[in-house]
């Protein structure tokens, strides 16, 4: 057993060799030295294995478009109650001792759960049931009550039944108990009476609750990126913030929302949505349609990206609000900016000008691809979010 005094005194001379030795030279030292220090290095061994993890790799679109879900059909059965008993005691000396059955216990309810470490409906099943209750038991033993099953859905779930919205599961750990299980059966013990003094009634459990219903995925995030495919949405996403959307230079490359945080220095956070790219006629279901558009129903305010390599952007801008409102009448109301991307390019500069001159909302160009001019979006990012904030004084900003 080592000493305090002297555990410290090794400590520090290991740390003072760490330092003017190297690791590896002092690591095999201290191998060899009496008194166990090797259990003290056990920090330096961790911090090498956490360094050696491989990098876990990106998801292609491909991929994560079977990963993620952003509705399902959902067919609930909760567990039926078990069955009371029917019996009579029978003791030593007491032939005729009473009924004694049990009542049955109730089957268990299905709950749906918000978790936000949950990302997609796709680990919902097609049909949950419930645990049964347990039947009841002799000498008035009552029967277990079946476990409540839990379904994790991700935030911003709305569940719906035959077209109608039932609740909205916007907070972590919010739950709304979906089917009700049955109650369990009643026992003879519970018919006892001063007039009927040896029942031979039991009652079966109640079935549990039936239902069918339909779970909706809308994405969270205070802003949203709507343009026309190869946009540069992703690309601006990615200059942004941390999330790694594909980037390509073909049309329809994003087939799913991806959410980034903008961070600030005051630990403020700002969610950003980028949504699969919209085309005219998409209220017709041409391209991707309009399904995506759920995404940013909840988006307090939208930025439209145009690109300005294409000759008229003031027209994308046009079909753009023209989708929104085909959709939703307020949609294109809301707090907006237009971004113009691609200003790095030699034919931008002529159509920001004319851009500038057909439309009345703020313009913001900049370069998604060199970074040029991104400060002032995530500024007046900022100033959006601060005046929704201010708005909505009483609602709780969402933090990820
Ligand atoms: N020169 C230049 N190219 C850009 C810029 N931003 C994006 N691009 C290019 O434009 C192409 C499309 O970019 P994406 O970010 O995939 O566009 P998107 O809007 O997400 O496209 P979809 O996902 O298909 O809707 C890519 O080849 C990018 O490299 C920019 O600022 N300047
Ligand atoms: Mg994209």
């Amino acid at each position: 057993m080592l000493s305090r005094v002297k555990l410290a005194r090794l400590l520090s001379t290991e740390l003072f060799l760490r330092c003017s030795l190297g690791q590896d030279t002092v690591k095999d030292i201290f191998r060899h030295t009496n008194g166990g220090l090797r259990d003290v290095c056990t920090s330096t061994k961790l911090y090498r294995k956490a360094e050696e993890k491989p990098k876990k790799r990106e998801m292609s679109e491909k991929k994560l478009t079977r990963h993620f879900v952003d509705y399902c059909r959902v067919k609930l059965e909760a567990g039926s109650g078990g069955k009371g008993a029917c019996c009579f005691l029978s003791q030593h000396l007491k032939e005729w001792a009473g009924p004694d059955g049990g009542n049955g216990g109730d089957g268990g309810s299905i709950i749906l759960k918000a978790d936000r470490f949950v990302k997609s409906l796709a680990k919902v099943p097609q049909i949950c049931r419930g645990q049964n209750g347990e039947p009841g038991g002799t000498k008035n033993c009552y029967g277990r009550n079946g476990h409540a099953t839990y379904i994790s859905v991700p935030l911003g779930t709305i569940v719906k039944e035959q077209g109608v919205t039932i609740i909205d599961l916007s907070e972590h750990g919010q739950e709304y108990v979906a089917a009700f299980g049955g109650l369990g059966g009643k026992g003879n013990r519970f018919f006892l009476s001063n007039e009927n003094r040896a029942p031979m009634t039991a009652t079966p459990g109640m079935p549990g609750q039936e239902r069918v219903l339909h779970l909706e995925l809308r994405t969270m995030a205070h802003a949203g990126l709507v343009g026309f495919p190869n946009a540069g949405k992703s690309s601006l996403l990615r200059a942004i913030s941390n999330a790694r959307p594909a980037v390509a230079a073909y049309p329809f490359t994003t087939l799913n929302p991806h959410v980034g945080i903008v961070e600030y220095r005051d630990y403020e956070q700002v969610a950003v949505a980028d949504i699969p790219g919209i085309i005219r006629g998409a209220h017709l279901n041409r391209g991707l349609g309009l399904s995506f558009l759920r995404h940013i129903e909840r988006c307090r305010f939208l930025l439209f990206v145009l690109d300005l390599s294409v000759p008229e952007p003031w027209a994308q801008f046009q079909h753009l609000c023209y989708e929104l409102d085909q959709y939703e009448p307020s949609l294109s109301q809301r707090p907006q900016v237009i971004v113009a991307n691609k200003v790095d390019l030699p034919e931008a500069q002529e159509n920001l000008l004319a851009l500038k001159s057909r439309v009345t909302q703020r313009i913001i160009a900049l370069s998604a691809l060199t970074g040029q001019n991104t400060e002032e979006l995530i500024l007046h990012l900022r100033e959006l979010y601060d005046g929704h904030l201010q708005c909505t004084s009483e609602d709780k900003p969402v933090r990820w």
